[in-house]
């Protein structure tokens, strides 16, 4: 069950200057930041809210590390904006096989890792009225140590 907006991910050809004007115009700040090779990207987060389910919600901003990447070819042909939307679910891989079986196309046979160790999948912009719509799992949050 897809239980919360997980993020929205914004693609930027300057993710310093991007993550500044976030800060600048609205206050957020980096919640946490990385690089994903295997996705090309440099990726901060910047968490806007809590959410009822235990987990929250982000903006992530992306960067791409090369051209060839699904970022740097989007940028190339829109420019700036928002890239994706992702819907967080404690169940990526259940809630992908439904949804395949609604006939969308799921990008990946098995979730890939993404932001923060979580676990995800994409489902094609074409079968979902042009929306490039991620599946999220976070990863546990681990305990504190005593
Ligand atoms: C491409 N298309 C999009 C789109 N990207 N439509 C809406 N939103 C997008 N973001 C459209 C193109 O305009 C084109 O339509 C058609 O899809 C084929 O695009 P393409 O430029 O030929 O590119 P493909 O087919 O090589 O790749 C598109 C595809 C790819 C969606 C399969 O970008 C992909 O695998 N994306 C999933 C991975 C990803 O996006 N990673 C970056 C975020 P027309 O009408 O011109 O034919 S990584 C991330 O977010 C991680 C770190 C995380 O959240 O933790």
């Amino acid at each position: 069950m897809l239980t919360r907006i997980d993020h929205i991910g914004i693609a930027c050809f300057d993710l310093d200057r991007t993550v500044e004007f976030y800060r600048a115009t609205y206050g957020f700040e980096v919640f946490h930041s990385e690089v994903n090779e295997e996705q090309g990207v440099r990726e901060a987060m910047l968490k806007i809210n809590e959410t009822s389910d235990g987990g929250a919600s982000y903006l992530q901003l992306l960067e791409p590390t090369r051209e060839d990447s699904a970022v740097g070819k989007w940028l190339a042909k829109n420019g700036e904006g928002v890239h994706h939307i992702a819907f967080g679910t404690a169940d990526v891989d259940g809630d992908a096989a439904d949804i395949r079986d609604k006939g969308v196309r799921v990008l990946y046979d098995q979730p890939r890792i993404g932001s923060m160790g979580s676990r995800i999948t994409f489902l094609h912009p074409k079968d979902c009225h042009g929306v490039l719509t991620e599946l999220v799992t976070s990863a546990p949050v681990e305990s504190p140590e005593h």
